[in-house]
């Protein structure tokens, strides 16, 4: 079957085991309450959904099967000469579990460069498209254009065991995960440099051949890569990307079908977009104010008038997270170590200074902390990655690690249709009177 495979069919034969042990013994137990204004205010902190890559925590942040941000980055493999882990790392251990060797590491990008044949049509089809579309459509356009390579489709069409739906979506999963960064590179080149492709080199990691195919030979940028595709992979699964994979994959709709609707929410200034928020709401400060490095003193005004306009601050404030994001720490390491004196760079990190008191004054936002979107776009200006409407694009291609290896868990495992109550205010108003304690 291949190494990688036949680790995750062991490793996930065991945990469906024990599943259906602790559902035996466990199963009437309860988990906690749901009040009303947890149905009302986006079903925040209800506990309603097993996913096993990666559990986030409100203080400390993000832990991927167990291992923190700063952990991965000194025990994931590197590139040589690097620091940064590869992401190929974080993928295995997302699947497994276990930490990756860098032998599995080299076979995953070997294993990757193997299957990224991307199909001519899905090029035709994005040519199709006017060079205006936003990136992100036309990155869910090219993976619905994809399907067509959906071997889960076709198995399910030809009729498949229920047993064999975790090899199939494993496989789909392997390969979408293999031509996404084909992909996300053309969709750069049509729309920033004039249609003129750069084909993939097959000796190059996962990171570093996305980079390359963008157009980035820079060593220091391929490690900035590799860092930023490995914190992005998964954030738990109750984020609008994941759940919205999670959910549509419920139905059995194939992984191609379900990460485009992942990628749909990522689109979403609240969510993913607001990597290209932060970046155009600093120039439009900087423009405003004629540009340079604005005062300590500018900057609170603009945040105040930001807020006064009745919009949101993007990069600030998380439905979970109460503490500063351990993914925004991870790369203002990485700016402080490549580009200490980088002026956009300082901005972002004046604006770290300043923006928690002020949004802390509000009262009402929970969480005055910087998020990863807060960080990520400075670090690619600096390397002449300018276009922030194709910073989403960057996430998604990260955001396939995780959300495709938690498909291929949810496949292993069984898990059923997602399918959750509704009520109605009129059903809750009746629910009030019943029970007026
Ligand atoms: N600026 C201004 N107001 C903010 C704010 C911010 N950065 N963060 C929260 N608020 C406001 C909310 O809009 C809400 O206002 P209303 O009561 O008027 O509706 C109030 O404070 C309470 O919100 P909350 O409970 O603290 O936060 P939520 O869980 O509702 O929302 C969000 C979390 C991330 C959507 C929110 O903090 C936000 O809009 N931030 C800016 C956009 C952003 O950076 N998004 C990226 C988040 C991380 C991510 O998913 N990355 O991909």
């Amino acid at each position: 079957m291949g190494i990688v495979k036949d680790k995750f069919r062991e490793v996930s034969l065991k945990v469906g085991e024990e599943v259906k042990e602790l559902l035996k013994e466990h199963g009437d137990k309860e988990l906690g309450k749901i009040t009303i204004s947890q149905a009302y205010g986006g079903m925040r902190d209800i506990p309603a959904m097993v996913y096993e890559t990666s559990l986030l925590d409100a203080q400390e942040g993000i832990r991927f099967r167990g291992y923190s941000i700063p952990e991965l980055r000194e025990k994931l493999p590197h590139a040589e000469g690097s620091s940064e882990p590869l992401p190929e790392g974080i993928f295995y251990l997302m699947l497994t579990g276990e930490l990756p060797t860098p032998e599995i590491v080299k076979h995953l990008s070997t294993v990757f460069a193997k299957r990224s044949h991307v199909p001519k049509h899905v090029f035709e089809v994005l040519d199709k498209l006017p060079i205006s579309t936003h990136p992100m459509t036309q990155f869910t356009t090219a993976i619905m254009a994809m399907q067509t390579e959906s071997l889960f489709a076709k198995a399910y069409r030809k009729g498949m065991s229920k047993k064999d739906y975790w090899d199939y979506t494993f496989e789909d999963s392997m390969n979408l995960i293999a031509r996404l960064p084909r992909v996300a590179a053309y969709i750069y080149r049509r729309t920033y440099k004039d249609n003129v492709h750069i084909e993939p080199d097959h000796y190059l990691d996962w990171g570093s051949n996305f980079a390359h195919m963008l157009g980035y030979e820079e060593k220091e940028f391929h490690y900035l890569m590799h860092l930023y595709l490995t914190i992005h992979a998964d954030h738990e699964g109750g984020n609008l990307s994941a759940h919205t994979v999670h959910c549509v994959g419920s139905g059995l709709a194939d992984p191609y079908l379900s990460f485009a609707a992942g990628m749909n929410a990522l689109a979403g200034p609240l969510h993913g977009l607001a990597n290209q928020e932060v970046i155009r709401w600093i120039q439009a400060m900087q423009e405003e104010l004629g540009g340079g490095i604005p005062s300590r003193q500018q900057i609170i005004d603009y945040v105040n008038k930001t807020m006064a306009e009745g919009k949101v601050v993007p990069g600030y404030g998380h439905a979970v997270l109460r503490k500063t994001d351990p993914r925004f720490t991870a790369q203002m390491e990485f700016a402080k170590k490549y580009m200490p004196t980088d002026e956009l760079n300082n901005i972002v990190w004046t604006l770290y200074e300043v923006v928690p008191e002020i949004l802390g004054t509000k009262g009402k936002i929970k969480n005055p902390w910087p998020n990863v979107d807060a960080h990520s776009g400075a670090l690619l200006v600096h390397y002449n990655l300018v276009e922030s409407d194709f910073y989403t694009v960057l996430f998604g291609v990260s955001r396939a690690l995780g959300v495709l290896a938690q498909l291929c868990w949810s496949r292993a495992l069984g898990f059923p249709l997602e399918r959750p109550k509704s009520m109605t205010t009129e059903w809750i108003k009746e629910f009030i009177a019943k029970n007026p304690a």
